[in-house]
């Protein structure tokens, strides 16, 4: 399949340079709920803060999200969304110049926060709302779309598939197919398989094993495996900000894989442990 060639992703508002390989993006939840690091960003100021000091460590994009997607979560409507991401964004993007992307799949909530000055969309359902899409193609942003079985609500009950790599890879490749159909090119296509949305650990092992299969699709790929619930059962941490060094080996399996952006919490370990994984991929 045919891959994107340039190492420089670059759109009106943005430009993402995957010349020494994977980037790191910092996770900014504006939320009380997260599983990982719920209720810690709710104050404007605090957000911004920990946005700023992300960038300072070495993010390449801000992802800043208003719903948790945990596993059993309920939505949180647009208009409350809004209200929690729009000033953190617009006060972001007035301040750093890498990207921000909006972990949304709500297409008000999007559009919000594309004029504030996000300019990346963030998809967990991979713009199941073709509005969505459309969005996307109008103001030339790229996106990232996710695989998920079920609802944030319902995923964790029972997951199922006959062979989880197949499933997701074919699922990507059918909705990347679809957004460029919307008319947005296949550079500015981002697929993720979606760690713990839908899956067991079982799941979410083998698809970090196959990550070759996403990368061969000639999408660029992102994986989020930062602080989630399969570290915890592997290392017996039951405290999302204990798993630590157990991102940290998913991480560096992510970017020898060949993966472009990791979606992470802990920022500057990270970025670490990317460079050194980087540097060690690109010798021959
Ligand atoms: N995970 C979470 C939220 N948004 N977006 C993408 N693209 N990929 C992910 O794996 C992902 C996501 C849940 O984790 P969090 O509550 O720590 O943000």
């Amino acid at each position: 399949m045919e891959a994107v060639s340039n190492a420089v992703l670059q759109w009106p508002r943005g430009r993402l340079d995957f010349s020494c390989g994977c980037l790191v993006m910092g996770i900014l939840n504006v939320t009380p709920d997260s599983f990982s690091d719920g209720g810690q960003f709710l104050d404007a100021d605090k957000a911004v803060k920990h946005g700023l000091e992300m960038a300072g460590q070495g993010a390449a994009i801000i992802d800043v999200g208003g719903e948790s997607t945990r596993p059993g979560a309920q939505p949180v409507p647009p208009a409350e969304q809004i209200r929690r991401v729009v000033p953190i964004t617009g006060a972001l993007a007035e301040t750093i110049d890498i990207p921000i992307s909006i972990d949304t799949h709500d297409v008000e909530v999007a559009r919000a926060a594309l004029m504030a000055g996000a300019s990346i969309l963030n998809d967990i359902t991979a713009l199941s709302d073709q509005r969505m899409a459309e969005l996307a193609a109008q103001q030339q942003v790229p996106v990232i779309q996710m695989h998920m079985q079920g609802t944030p609500a319902t995923m964790q009950v029972e997951p199922h598939y006959d062979d989880v790599v197949t499933e997701v890879r074919d699922f990507l490749l059918a909705r990347g197919e679809r957004a460029r159909g919307f008319g947005i090119p296949k550079e500015r296509i981002f697929i993720d398989p979606g760690i713990g949305f839908g899956k067991t650990l079982h799941h979410n092992l083998l698809l970090l094993r196959n990550l070759d299969k996403l990368v061969a699709t000639g999408y660029r790929v992102l994986v989020g495996p930062s602080r989630k619930a399969f570290l915890g059962k592997l290392t017996g941490k039951e405290n999302p900000a204990d798993r630590l060094f157990g991102a940290a080996a998913a991480v560096a399996l992510c970017a020898a894989a060949g993966v472009s952006i990791v979606r992470v919490h802990d920022v500057g370990e990270m970025v670490d442990v990317v460079k050194v994984t980087n540097a060690i991929m690109k010798q021959s």
